[in-house]
């Protein structure tokens, strides 16, 4: 494997150096700039866009990462139904499905030969269930593509860190690429590199340390796979295929090249990248991974899911969206409402092409079969290409009408490389000027699809100007949109004092209840900061006053107000940003002076739990993994926040059982990312 991709890396060199002495004749395609992708990989891209499932044991113990010693009795989903999934899935356009078989705990979705642990000892259709195999068939009923996610760290193996272990693993690889993926492609096999440690590790309760370039013989792993799926593409591990973005919020940078060199940033690749390693957005619809019952209002948002649109696909990477299947072994309604309200949104920003069949006016091309045309023909294959020495220029496209446009869609011809790294788009103005469109987006680079968005400009021509790129260029499809705007829910916060802000789109009227009702047009209108310093509800609005239109509800569920809460302990400390409701500021206590946060909050209450959320600022530190917490000096609660460094969102503790008092101590014994003081970004306090 390894030498085989040195192979190709002194071929790329080689080829890169014959390209610079430009041999190639016009009329003939320009020369590859390296690294390209294969095949393969072009075809994978071209999904654009494919779905995540995250079901097992932890799903029904309230978990994002078991410890592995959960009982394979829990799980017991009451109405599965796998192609209800697929059903949704497809219908919202994705490609693809890829299932968490065996996730961290080590649970198995399929009935393994070679453990106990999995769906056969559970009570789910009398342990004749078997997960894998019902997806499999209704991706094959329904037309998509199948995926597999098998977590190399098993916290439930007894013999995880020895190299029995990794027998086992690469025998499940095998039983599943054979036994499962007869009748559907596999089109991504996912090595997932989390790995924390500790585990039951069969009743062992230790931590086990691996080296994993080496442990998990990864090339022998991928081999297999590659001995029945030769074009299945390969996320993690050692011979990866295509990269993690870096994030699990569902965003690439606005500079995003698919080549890559070890050591470089993975939201950006970079030009001088040695292989072709694109990136893959990998994000879930909710906060978590895996389905909790309190995260029903935490889906995400229409206008949020749009935007992770925008800033993957949009951005030169895959999206990858998670579902996380409910305890009925369903996709939840309130998740396939708004997945369907995505696809409707984006089906409308793209609705008519506006350039379709404009021919552009360019400055060159190297010959017929290169014309400016190709890239408004609408067929991928064909491109606009320029002649070696040219690697600048514009493409023209002039309206009949003066014609409104906010959205511009690029794409490069990739199978020759990614090219361009900077451009600029104009519009011609009604009084025949040509002006930069107003824009938020850096305009670098586009690779196999970019997407502007930009003040509606009323347009009597577009020009795209490349200003820089690593060859002539090879541009296959330009469009240009007028997307509707979008009508986005409010966002609601509260402060420590127990007044309400609710802001919407500018233009947009705000409607809002407390009483726990949907709001309508005809509920309490938002004029002002209102108080709601007491347990409550806020549910908002935005309408559009002259079209009617309504957003989508806004919920948040606010307990007690923090204003009365104080410190007592690090002495003189306010930790201020830890209970001013305001998610961007965080409040650092530094580990090696006080492990420990104790407050006061102003009065007894009966508290039943409190949540607790890390700094989740881009650059935030110290995600608190394992606590104690008391209350008035009794122990009320202690465990691990799971994932939390990946995923730095609020997390709840619920204590055993409601306990009357007026002091909280929350002790810190592990930061998820092991720095020397722990964040708090918020806490609050539930009460009964
Ligand atoms: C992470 C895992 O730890 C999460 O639980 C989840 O599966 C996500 C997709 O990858 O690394």
């Amino acid at each position: 494997m390894k030498r085989n991709r040195i192979l190709f890396r002194l071929i790329a060199a080689g080829a890169v150096a014959i390209g610079a002495v430009s041999c190639a004749k016009k009329n003939e395609a320009p020369l590859p700039v390296y690294p390209v992708p294969t095949p393969a990989q072009v075809a994978w891209q071209k999904m654009e866009t494919y779905a995540f499932v995250h079901f097992g044991l932890n799903t029904f113990n309230d978990l994002e990462w078991g410890y592995g010693d959960t009982p394979a009795e829990t799980f017991n989903p009451t109405n599965l139904d796998a192609e209800q999934w697929a059903r949704i899935i497809k219908a919202a356009g994705f490609k693809g499905i890829i299932l968490t078989a065996k996730h961290h705990d080590g649970f198995n979705l399929w009935p393994s030969e070679y453990t106990e642990y999995s769906v056969r000892n559970s009570p789910w259709r009398d342990g004749k269930g078997d997960m894998v195999r019902d997806l499999v068939n209704a991706c094959r009923k329904y037309g998509l593509k199948f995926g597999l996610y098998l977590s190399p760290w098993d916290r439930n193996h007894a013999d995880y860190g020895r190299p029995e272990y990794v027998e086992y693993f690469h025998n499940q690889i095998q039983e599943l690429i054979t036994d499962y993926c007869d009748s559907v492609e596999l089109f991504e096999y996912w090595f997932d590199g989390a790995n924390g440690g500790d585990g039951y590790y069969g009743g062992a309760r230790e931590k086990r340390s691996i080296d994993p370039d080496t442990y998990y013989r990864y090339g022998q792993a991928v081999e297999l796979i590659r001995s029945r799926f030769p074009d299945a593409m390969i996320f993690g591990g050692t011979e990866p295929t295509i990269r993690w973005v870096g994030n699990e919020e569902g965003w690439a940078g606005q500079t995003d090249w698919a080549p890559y060199k070890p050591g470089d940033n993975p939201h950006y690749g970079s030009p001088d990248g040695t292989e072709w390693l694109p990136a893959e957005c990998d994000v879930s619809i909710r906060p978590g991974w895996f389905y909790h019952a309190r995260e029903d209002q935490s889906v995400h948002s229409l206008s949020h899911l749009v935007n992770i649109y925008y800033q993957s696909v949009g951005r030169n990477a895959t999206l990858l969206m998670n579902f996380p299947v409910a305890l009925d072994g369903r996709i939840h309604p309130l998740d396939s409402a708004r997945i369907m309200e995505w696809r409707k949104t984006l089906d409308e920003q793209f609705k008519t092409n506006l350039l379709s069949g404009i021919e552009p006016t360019v400055g060159n091309t190297r010959g017929l079969s290169f014309k400016a045309a190709n890239m408004t023909d609408g067929n991928w294959d064909t491109y606009w290409a320029t002649e070696d020495t040219v690697t600048t220029g514009s493409a023209e496209f002039r309206f009949d009408t003066v014609t409104p446009v906010n959205r511009v869609l690029l794409q490069e011809y990739i199978p020759l490389g990614q090219r361009v790294a900077k451009f600029g788009v104009e519009y011609l103005d009604t009084l025949g000027r040509w002006r930069p469109v107003v824009t938020e987006d850096t305009t670098t680079t586009i690779g196999y699809k970019r997407i502007i968005r930009f003040e509606t400009a009323a347009a009597k021509a577009l020009r795209v100007n490349f200003l820089k790129s690593r060859g002539p260029l090879c541009i296959n499809n330009i469009e240009a949109y007028l997307a509707p705007v979008l009508m986005v829910e409010p966002t609601i916060r509260r402060n420590a004092e127990g007044t309400v802000f609710i802001s919407a789109a500018p233009g947009a009227k705000i409607h809002y209840t407390i009483d726990g009702t949907v709001p309508t047009t005809r509920s309490a209108l938002f004029r002002e900061p209102f108080r709601l310093a007491r347990k409550g509800t806020v549910k908002a609005i935005a309408a559009d006053p002259t079209l009617g239109t309504v957003s989508p509800v806004a919920a948040r569920v606010f307990d007690i107000p923090t204003a009365a809460f104080s410190v007592v302990t690090p002495a003189g400390e306010k930790a201020t940003a830890a209970f001013d409701g305001n998610p961007s500021t965080a409040w650092y206590l530094l580990l090696s002076k006080n492990r420990e946060l104790t407050f006061d909050l102003g009065g007894t209450y009966t508290v039943t739990g409190l949540t607790y959320a890390p700094d989740a600022n881009r650059w935030g530190m110290g995600p608190v993994s394992k606590y104690r917490i008391y209350m008035n000096d009794r122990e009320v609660a202690a465990g691990e926040f799971s994932n939390i460094k990946a995923n730095p969102i609020e997390q709840t503790v619920t204590f055993a059982e409601p306990i009357k008092g007026n002091r909280i101590r929350f002790a810190v014994d592990a930061t998820a990312d092991g720095a020397a003081s722990a964040s708090f970004s918020e806490i609050t306090v539930l009460t009964e």
